[in-house]
């Protein structure tokens, strides 16, 4: 590598199992690693974005059985779908790795024969619990309910020769590592449960009989190389590693190993750092670990069959609103993007998917550009004018682009995307308060008008600038109807900084909107699907006790001076008298609220707002899509006043 050239970024998805097709979860993954490519590449540097299949699977050889094909045949068509389903998705991957290839088995067989040499390796006999489906063995104490831990399906007792990874040698180096590199594993929260697994790692067992299908144990063909094992070396094998090793030098170590929490203690956060330590190679920059996308409680996946579709959700959203299937695709990426904090668990559900798309895309990025195309094609004859940027306003857009870009570097993208939809409110409030269809009717005010609708067409363009490693086709749409490029022109930095680009003086081509509303379908009835023991959304019943919810009468109230939202209520519970401060005063009249019966979260701790202390909270109904209250949660029929509910 000449000196001064960055390294490039390389980050990765894991590859994955073919018994199905990409569903919303595996399809989470490999969006949010696309638009960790597509920054990087934004940002100047060269990218080496890879994801792939992992083929040896037990299962890839009863599932080719039960269609007549033989498994080198079947996984080959599956690997082509998967291929296939990343293309629709317009996936920006650089190299697609297929566990069969020669390129992969040389890189396995190589790895294995070293770390025989070097002792890492060994022979024994293994005994244990194995999993069918999982294609993993575990210990007697890893089982629950004497089921396999990761899948709930039966074990089976298995024993046979095999051949051991040293692996309980690096639990010391690796948990030294881990400590010293705060960054290595995230999230935190990941980062405990994986040195809770180093702690306690034992030998693992790395081969299993040769049936066939798998990669041979060089110098012991009886015994193919556990898959798992196998799947890991895919990393190193994209770099070069062990053919190209200028190539190798080049890439390695990864910047980035993205998976969901179920593969990083076991194996992304274990097993391959200690694989790694053994061959005297550098560890991975950051291994980091999302959460679950879940259905109604329940983690999606292929083997519980509750799988959300990508393809299906944008092809219906094209066939309904008649947008460009690729744009439908942005809409996803940006739901599953700001939906939910890297790292945590997410639900999906049709009526969040399209509250988001109407009140985030339709109305607050939409309307942005919807409002001002008309103007200045009515007022500036079809050409952004000429004007003087708004100074407040492109200072907040510098500052929204630093946050949102050290937030896409944090992979914080709900943070970034946060940044960038508070810019737009404010770009929206200053149309709002700037008034450019008043200043149009007013022939004296041509400049002020001038300088709103540039500077409000100038910073709708940062915006694009900011989201177009989110949704670059959305951006694309946008930028013609302003008369731009389909891309930002030049790197992030470049790009986002106001005044870049040279707007003023280009015809707009105002186009039907690019996000436009979808209705809002009742929720359906979710599909009865097991649950799992802990899912995020679920309390006891001991917990919700803790809670106080009480009935209150609102005696009287005014409204809070300085605030355009807020009313102080004065309530009683029984003989108590207690304030509260309730965000209701643009929705409802106060003559709807007093002498009303409410509840009221009679615990929640009190704190000051706007000088007034509040002691509790009212409970209202939000609308879904705009987030305001539209109904006061009352009683029935008279209640005594401050008696609990449960
Ligand atoms: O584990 N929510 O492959 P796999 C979020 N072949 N992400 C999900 C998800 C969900 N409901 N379901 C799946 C394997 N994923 C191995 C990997 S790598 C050397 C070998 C995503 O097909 C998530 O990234 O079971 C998870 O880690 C991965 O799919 C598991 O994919």
């Amino acid at each position: 590598m000449p000196s001064g050239t960055p390294k490039p970024f390389y980050i990765t998805t894991p590859i994955y199992y073919i018994n199905a097709l990409p569903h919303i979860g595996t399809a989470y993954t490999t969006i949010v690693a696309d638009t960790v490519a597509r920054f990087q590449r934004y940002m100047g540097r060269e990218v080496l974005f890879a994801t792939g299949t992992d083929e040896h699977a037990e299962k890839v050889v009863q599932a080719a059985k039960a269609r007549g094909m033989t498994a080198e045949a079947y996984s080959a068509e599956m690997a082509d779908k998967f291929r296939e389903a990343w293309c629709r998705l317009d996936i920006t991957f650089d190299d697609f790795i297929r566990t069969p290839e020669p390129r992969h088995h040389r890189a396995v067989q190589e790895l294995v024969r070293r770390l025989q040499e070097s002792g890492d390796i060994y022979a024994g006999d293994y005994e244990g619990w194995y999993c069918v489906p999982c294609a993993t063995f575990f210990l007697e104490n890893d089982l629950e309910e004497g089921n396999c831990p990761d899948c709930g399906r039966e074990v089976e007792r298995r024993s046979q020769p095999a051949y051991f990874f040293a692996a309980s040698k690096y639990r010391e180096p690796l948990l030294k590592h881990i400590e010293e590199h705060p960054d290595f594993i995230v999230p935190d929260f990941r980062r405990n449960e994986t040195v809770s697994f180093i702690r306690e790692m034992r030998d693992a067992c790395i081969s299993r009989p040769n049936d066939g299908w798998g990669i041979p144990f060089p110098n012991d063909p009886a015994h193919v190389v556990y898959v798992w094992f196998d799947a890991l070396i895919n990393y190193i094998t994209v770099a070069g590693w062990p053919d190209d090793l200028e190539r190798f030098e080049r890439l390695w170590p990864a910047d980035l190993h993205l998976m969901a929490k179920d593969i990083l203690p076991r194996f992304h956060g274990s097993m391959w750092p200690a694989m790694l330590m053994a061959l005297g190679l550098p560890l991975p920059k950051k291994v980091a670990a999302h959460g679950y996308w879940q259905m109604g409680g329940a983690k999606i996946s292929k083997s519980r069959g509750n799988v959300i579709n990508p393809f299906e959700l944008a092809s219906d959203l094209e066939k309904e609103t008649g947008i460009d299937f690729n744009v439908a695709l942005d809409a996803i990426r940006y739901f599953v993007l700001r939906e939910t904090a890297f790292g945590q668990d997410a639900g999906f559900t049709d009526e969040a998917f399209r509250g988001r798309l109407n009140a985030d895309l339709a109305n607050d990025l939409g309307n942005s550009l919807n409002r001002c195309l008309p103007l200045i094609e009515r007022n500036c004859e079809g050409r952004v004018p000429e004007g003087t940027l708004d100074p407040a306003l492109a200072a907040e857009v510098e500052s929204a682009a630093a946050t949102a870009r050290a937030a896409f570097e944090d992979l914080d993208f709900r943070g970034a995307l946060e940044a960038v939809w508070a810019v737009i409110a404010q770009i929206n409030r200053y149309v709002g308060t700037t008034e450019p269809w008043a200043l149009a009717r007013d022939p004296g005010s041509a400049q002020k008008l001038a300088d709103v609708l540039y500077t409000a067409a100038e910073c709708i363009r940062c915006v694009t600038a900011m989201l177009y490693p989110v949704m670059p086709h959305a951006v694309a749409a946008m930028r013609v109807q302003l008369g731009l490029s389909p891309a930002p022109e030049g790197t992030w930095n470049q790009a986002v900084a106001p005044g870049a680009e040279g707007l003023a003086g280009r015809p707009v081509a105002r186009g039907n909107p690019v996000f436009p509303r979808v209705e809002l379908r009742p929720a359906e009835p979710p599909e009865p699907v097991e649950r799992e023991a802990t899912t995020v959304d679920t309390v006891t019943y001991e917990d919700f006790m803790k809670i106080q919810l009480r009935v209150a009468t609102v005696e009287s109230g005014e409204r809070v001076e300085g605030a355009d939202k807020l009313y102080k209520l004065n309530l009683t519970l029984g003989d108590e008298k207690r304030t509260i401060v309730a965000g209701l005063a643009q929705d409802f009249g106060l003559d709807e609220l007093v002498g009303k019966q409410i509840i009221i979260v009679a615990n929640l701790e009190p704190r000051k707002v706007r000088g007034v202390l509040s002691q509790g909270m009212l409970l209202a109904v939000t609308d879904p899509v705009t987030d305001r209250p539209v109904a006061i949660v009352t009683v029935d029929r008279p209640a005594p006043s401050g008696a609990r509910l449960r």
